[in-house]
């Protein structure tokens, strides 16, 4: 039994939205997330649905407080960014934009969101104020390539994303938290996605179908000393470390449909946290410290 797992919420979306932008050369990639998912909150296997809505509410990410969850749902139309207390309360919508928004990821100090959004013609990345005060969102990047999944670094100076070249080939990308000093750190004809900052900001994981199929990864910040956590013919996909960096949360279909797992730094001791027949995905874990 992984050290941590009892004392730690994990939260995560129903359905298998984690892996489909890897199979998607959509021009609309946040809007057409897949449908009929809902936030929930498990602790050691046990789950508690918190919207309890017949909208698709995915990619919940934790405020660093633990308070609060940021997740995207189309219960208003189209894909909105929202806010929500952690026991599902007191739902705020953050965005108003005809275009999809997704992918919400807190700033370290809880102030901010970075966010995707394709209101600008393709994806690009946003940051807005997580309370919805302001002027409400201030571009990032500026290309003509889809960017998305954006993480900020744990001191909250780089935000890592990842940027879909030609609908495969996603590769990993950090720039500087107001989107200058962009740097590539992968670069390899498969898709790359998914980045996820350890805690102490020393390493990247992300899941990459490199090998053949899909399998989660970690490097180095500076995309040097690649490492392959994973060895498993089905797809290994979303990961999330834990707060100690001691383990990764991931999403598997090793056991038929999508599962969470939870996986040491290195690889190793797979522990399957979820035994249900529809997807489980999107895994974000949660400071236990702060709870
Ligand atoms: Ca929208
Ligand atoms: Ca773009
Ligand atoms: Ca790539
Ligand atoms: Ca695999």
């Amino acid at each position: 039994m992984p050290r941590h797992v009892a004392l730690l919420l994990i939260v995560l979306a129903a359905a298998g939205c984690s892996a489909a932008p890897s199979s998607s050369a959509s021009p609309s990639p946040i809007a057409t997330e897949t449908v009929d998912a809902s936030p929930s909150v498990v602790a050691d296997g046990s789950l508690v649905n918190l919207t309890q809505n017949p909208a698709a509410d995915m990619q919940p990410a934790w405020s660093p407080d633990g308070t609060q969850l940021a997740f995207a749902s189309d219960r208003d139309g189209n894909a909105e960014i929202y806010t929500m207390n952690a026991d599902g309360s007191e739902v705020a919508r953050l965005t108003n934009d005809p275009a999809g928004d997704g992918f919400p990821a807190w700033s370290p100090d809880g102030t901010r969101i970075a966010f995707a959004s394709d209101r600008d013609g393709n994806a690009e990345i946003y940051v807005m104020n997580a309370d919805g005060s302001g002027a409400g969102a201030t571009r990032l990047t500026d290309d003509p390539n889809n960017d998305l999944a954006p993480a900020w670094s744990p001191d909250g100076a780089r935000i890592g994303f990842d940027r879909d070249f030609d609908g495969v080939n996603f590769e990993i990308v950090v720039m500087n938290a107001d989107g200058s000093g962009e740097i590539k750190l992968t670069d390899d004809p498969a898709s790359d996605q998914s980045p996820a900052w350890s805690p102490d900001g020393a390493r990247l994981a992300f899941f990459s179908d490199r090998n053949g199929n899909f399998e989660i990864y970690a490097m180095s910040a500076d995309g040097s000393a690649l490492a392959r956590l994973t060895d498993d013919p089905a797809d290994d996909v979303a990961p999330a470390w834990s707060p100690d960096g001691s383990q990764l949360a991931i999403v598997s279909t090793r056991d038929g449909n999508e599962e969470i797992y939870v996986i040491e730094a290195d690889g190793s001791d797979a522990v399957r946290l979820t035994t249900d027949p529809a997807d489980d995905g999107d895994p974000a874990w949660a400071d236990g410290a702060a709870r």
